[in-house]
């Protein structure tokens, strides 16, 4: 029997992070299903985040880690680790531990119970971020809403679950951070059911952010735009990406 969730963890050097999201997630994924998987991508991460993710793999049976041999990009990170996975609902989460991991089993109820095609978390308490992280995120926000005509809010929070054939569908292009922001705006234009599971915030208090530096604002604002006009593609063709022996 194949697990009924799977949920992937994109990891860029959060060494100090992994273990507690792992552990905080086992028993919301195993309420979901006794049989679930969670996969770790590790990408190309350089602080120890690669071998500590294979020994919480080594330790434990429904943990399995992809490397990526170098940096290749959240949204690379994502369908690695999608293609990896084994289970009819996918979903992931960031690594470092933006709620409590209890949302991921009201997300799934709720995928089951409304039949909707996507849900998707909406941070409930964005007060908690300092004022150059609000005006960020509202401006990403009212950016995707006049571009792309979205108007949903909190599109780029990393809590998305899925059955496998949605994610398939949506052949998502994003090798960065808009590829939540893609995801929503897809299921919006095809007319899909997005249910929204509220979560409490809580900013990250240990390892290095990298989605709001300079570089990953701008790789996200110039997916955006090339969305926009129908022209965002992978940058690099993907290649295989090694799996450590289950
Ligand atoms: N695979 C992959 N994951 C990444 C990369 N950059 C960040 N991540 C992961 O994506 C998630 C979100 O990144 P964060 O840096 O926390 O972004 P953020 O939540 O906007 O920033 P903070 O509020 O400062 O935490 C985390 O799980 C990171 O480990 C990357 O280049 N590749
Ligand atoms: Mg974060």
């Amino acid at each position: 029997m194949p697990p009924a969730v799977s949920l992937v963890l994109p990891a860029f050097n959060e060494v100090e992070n992994l273990e507690d999201a792992v552990a905080q997630a086992r028993g919301p994924l195993a309420a979901i299903d006794p049989g679930w998987e969670l996969l770790i991508v590790d990408d190309g991460s350089t602080d120890g985040t690669g071998p500590l993710a294979d020994r919480i793999a080594a330790a434990d049976p429904h943990v399995r880690v992809v490397h990526h041999a170098e940096n290749r990009g959240k949204g690379v990170a994502l369908r690695s680790g999608v293609a990896a996975a084994r289970s009819p609902v996918v979903g992931w989460t960031d690594a470092d531990l933006p709620f409590d991991m209890e949302a991921l089993a009201r997300a799934h109820a709720r995928l089951v119970e409304t039949d909707a095609d996507l849900v998707a978390g909406i941070r409930t308490n964005r007060e908690q971020y300092s004022l150059r992280r609000r005006v960020l995120s509202g401006g990403y926000n009212a950016l995707v809403r006049a571009l792309l005509g979205v108007p949903l809010d909190d599109v780029g929070f990393a809590l998305k679950l899925m059955r496998r054939a949605t994610f398939e569908r949506a052949a998502l292009q994003s090798d960065g951070g808009f590829i939540d922001a893609e995801l929503m705006a897809w299921a919006h234009r095809q007319g899909l059911t997005i249910e929204r599971v509220g979560v409490t915030f809580t900013p990250r208090v240990r390892g290095t952010s990298t989605m709001a530096e300079p570089a990953s604002v701008a790789g996200i604002l110039r997916d955006l735009v090339l969305f926009r006009l129908g022209r965002l593609r992978p940058r690099r063709p993907a290649r295989i990406p090694r799996e450590t022996p289950a």
